[in-house]
């Protein structure tokens, strides 16, 4: 796992070479978004269990056949299985919004994950909306308490989304 200070740092070393302006303004940006990354973190941590039950309540009411019989989450064992899914995605990611970098989704998320969903049949497309609809709700909700500029809140969810997009075959 890495974060934004020693993913910089790394690239850095690799070539040998001393932090320069570009580096300089990428800290300042991380170090800047820093009390923000934490106030995000600290409203996911407090309301975790609504984001992920209105997420879903909203992914279901888009997609209703993924809970109709023959749908992927139909039967409670597959509901929650899909609502478990939901909050592994929102707890990674509010680790890396800490972190400033997505290394913790490629390496405790993302790995392996194409295979099973595969093998099991879970619909990709659905998964990146249900990820998408937990973003918008926390930016909304960022927004609502204060932090004005909610865009390093895609990072994470626009990572994961895409890794999966990339991945589905
Ligand atoms: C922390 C890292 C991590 C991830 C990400 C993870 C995902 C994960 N999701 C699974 C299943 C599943 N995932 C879903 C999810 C969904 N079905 C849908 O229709 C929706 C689109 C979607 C919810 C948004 C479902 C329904 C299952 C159960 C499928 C089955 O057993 O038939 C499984 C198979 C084993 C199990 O059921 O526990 C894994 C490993 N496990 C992990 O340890």
């Amino acid at each position: 796992m890495r974060d934004a200070v020693t993913t910089l740092i790394r690239n850095y070393d690799l070539t040998g070479r001393y932090l320069d302006r570009d580096a300089m303004a990428n800290l300042k940006s991380y170090f800047e978004s820093g009390t923000d990354r934490i106030s995000v973190a600290a409203l996911i941590n407090a309301n975790s269990p609504v984001i992920v039950k209105e997420a879903g309540l909203q992914l279901f009411e888009e997609v209703p056949e993924l809970i109709r019989p023959g749908g992927n989450a139909y039967t409670t064992r597959r509901y929650s299985a899909c609502l478990r899914d939901m909050d592994y995605y929102l707890r990674y990611a509010s680790y890396a919004l800490v972190a400033g970098d997505p290394t913790v989704l490629d390496e405790r998320v993302l790995q392996g994950l194409r295979e099973t969903y595969n093998s099991l049949g879970v619909p990709i497309a659905p998964t990146v909306r249900g990820i998408q609809i937990m973003k918008e709700k926390i930016k909304a909700m960022a927004a609502d308490a204060g932090v004005e500029d909610t865009s390093f809140v895609d990072e994470p969810f626009d990572h994961m989304s895409r890794e999966f997009s990339e991945i589905s075959v």
